[in-house]
């Protein structure tokens, strides 16, 4: 199948607008591809995003998911439809005060550790405080993460669920702004757990470049 193709019209198989490195992208992948469920990817440019992404979704960030019926626009949205629809039970076979925990946890991700992250990552922009002191003030949110690797394999059971994969991206960008920095914490269980997903299927399949995912997609279209 053409690259290009993906965008036409035909709405049978879902299509993820994406960004290969966007780690809100890397979880909705993750979960589609987690949950069993075929789609096609259409990598965008920042700089030149497809006027397709913009009719159906204004705003303007990725990933954005086009169905037949609606378009999902924001990734825990993505990610709770690819459960819902597919056939993975990584969500649907948790408690619901499990559920819960693990909803507030990407929460704290997403609205608390993500705003230090990113002044960690861009620490140049940020001269009256150190590289390490930015770093620092992100490991609130990694102590928290070893306190539940403590009890469980996971952050939520002994089973990879949708928290790991929510919030697992984000992580990897933390240790990756300096490796160093990471290997030297005692938080030891998330080092682990890192280097188990980093390393897992799964994360390998959603890191396919477009071409090859879309192709594989396309020989299911009956
Ligand atoms: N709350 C959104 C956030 C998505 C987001 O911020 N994505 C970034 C890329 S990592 C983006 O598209 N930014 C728009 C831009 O840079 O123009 C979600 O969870 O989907």
């Amino acid at each position: 199948m053409d690259y290009v193709d993906v965008l036409s019209k035909d709405t049978r198989i879902p299509l993820l607008f994406s960004y290969r490195r966007c780690p809100y992208a890397m979880r909705a992948r993750m979960a589609l591809i987690d949950s069993g469920i075929d789609f096609n990817v259409y990598e965008i440019s920042f700089k030149n995003k497809p006027h397709e992404i913009i009719e159906i979704s204004p705003k303007g960030t990725v990933p954005v998911l086009r169905l037949a019926n609606k378009v999902i626009d924001e990734s825990l949205d993505i990610m709770m439809w690819a459960y819902a629809n597919g056939s993975s039970s990584h969500y649907s076979d948790l408690d619901k005060d499990v559920i819960d925990t693990g909803l507030e946890l990407i929460r704290k991700n997403d609205h608390e550790f993500k705003l230090h992250l990113d002044q960690y990552k861009y620490f140049t922009n940020y001269p009256s405080s150190s590289k390490d002191a930015l770093g620092g003030a992100c490991l609130f949110f990694i102590e928290t993460l070893e306190g539940m690797l403590n009890l469980n394999k996971y952050l939520l059971s002994d089973k990879i669920s949708f928290a790991d994969i929510a919030i697992f991206p984000f992580i990897r960008q933390f240790a990756g702004v300096d490796m160093n920095f990471f290997t030297s914490l005692k938080f030891h269980r998330v080092q682990e757990w890192l280097s188990d997903l980093t390393s897992s299927e799964l994360f390998m399949n959603a890191m396919i470049k477009p071409r090859q995912r879309n192709a594989s997609a396309q020989t299911e279209v009956p």
